[in-house]
């Protein structure tokens, strides 16, 4: 039995992970959940069927409540509560499904605290990789990611020598919007961003999807989980997602994972890595299989060159890249800005950022997100 404490657990991922745990409740056991908002119905539901020890509550008006309802389970609430939560004693894994730059401190926390984390909040490395991956070392547990992509590779590794590694290729779906010339997407909305071609994931990386920028930070995630540098970091537009992701050797043999996009496949994967249990999906079928790849074109997604760029400055950029899009999309989701203006201004706030710092800390590192976001909200639209 593995225990599990699960961040995020109304989101797209922490719901998917409630699944697997049904799929396998001989080998999970949920420790603990985090609740995001939702309805309290939908929470107490949720609590009722897996039992947990703990529970994070985002707000700490109806604790009284839930505690009456439930008088053996341990609640906190709050951002601090959330530290608490991630730092219980209970030892198990740690399944991070927050989004955006709020999974940082959970993550850097649950290392602390000893658990190994499955990581589905890709802006923990992007901002602070050479941070976690000091902090894995010294208190002696693993990472294992749970982006689809990442996930691939990792699976594909296995068994091999780093040293032996050519490249390794991510793939992209290209988003919502790949068929659409720069021109066509002066007048695109926000239901139109929304539709996903292939994935069923949240708001937020849905844009990412449309925009490339989740490509971007998939790449910088990479260059810190695998320990390669970014010119052995490819990417491919691969419309099917089919494929997620290849490692190519040096004599020029190349590995890859290939499923039906279902998140639920790298979810268990890194619940019970090494091993492959059963999940019910549908197989592929190879009498009929038909796959594509193009070179992504620069000038149509600049903004996944960019990620090479700031990946490849280090220090604060990539920080600066993550925050300027979190809040870009958050305008843009409501209705603030337009979807082309995400690019425009992402490009010119990096282009504005001159105080680089080369190995900050993790206070730089949350200050500077912080400053980002405030100067994109106060230029652009008004704070939440
Ligand atoms: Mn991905």
């Amino acid at each position: 039995m593995k225990n599990i404490y699960i961040l995020g657990t109304t989101g797209t991922i922490g719901l998917q992970a409630l699944d697997v745990v049904r799929l396998h409740q001989d080998k999970f056991n949920v420790v603990g959940l985090s609740l995001g908002k939702t309805k309290e119905t939908e929470h107490i539901n949720i609590i009722r069927e897996f039992s947990p020890k703990v529970v994070h509550l985002r707000e700490g008006l109806d604790i009284k409540k839930y505690q009456s309802l439930f008088k053996d389970v341990t609640f906190y609430y709050g951002d601090e509560g959330l530290i608490e939560f991630v730092k219980y004693p209970t030892k198990g894994y740690l399944l991070n499904g927050i989004s955006g730059s709020s999974g940082l401190l959970p993550t850097i926390e649950g290392i602390k605290s000893g658990k190994d984390v499955l990581l589905a909040n890709k802006e923990s490395l992007v901002m602070a990789g050479d941070i976690i991956k000091e902090l894995l070392k010294k208190h002696q547990v693993k990472l294992i990611p749970i982006d689809s992509e990442h996930s691939a590779i990792l699976g594909c590794l296995r068994g091999e020598k780093l040293k032996e590694v050519e490249s390794i290729t991510i793939t992209a779906s290209g988003g919502s919007f790949r068929d659409l010339t720069k021109e066509e997407l002066e007048n695109v909305t926000l239901a139109d961003a929304l539709k996903h071609p292939n994935w069923q994931m949240g708001p937020k990386i849905t844009i990412d999807s449309a925009t490339m920028v989740n490509k971007g930070l998939e790449v910088i995630e990479a260059h810190h989980l695998f320990n390669l540098p970014f010119d052995k970091i490819k990417t491919t537009l691969h419309k099917e997602s089919i494929i997620h992701g290849l490692v190519t050797f040096k004599d020029g043999s190349t590995k890859a994972v290939m499923s039906n996009p279902d998140m639920r496949m790298p979810i268990l994967y890194a619940m019970s890595y090494p091993n492959h249990l059963d999940l019910g999906l549908k197989k592929l079928n190879f009498d009929s299989l038909s796959l594509t790849f193009e070179k992504i074109d620069t000038k149509r997604f600049p903004l996944l060159e960019y990620a090479y760029i700031v990946g490849k400055k280090g220090g604060l950029y990539p920080t600066v890249y993550n925050a300027a899009n979190e809040a870009l999309v958050n305008l843009f989701l409501q209705e603030k800005i337009k979807f082309v203006d995400i690019e425009t201004i992402l490009i010119k706030t990096i282009d504005e950022f001159h105080s680089n710092i080369k190995n900050p800390s993790l206070e730089e590192i949350i200050k500077t997100d912080e400053e980002i976001k405030r100067k994109v909200y106060s230029n652009y639209g008004f704070f939440n």
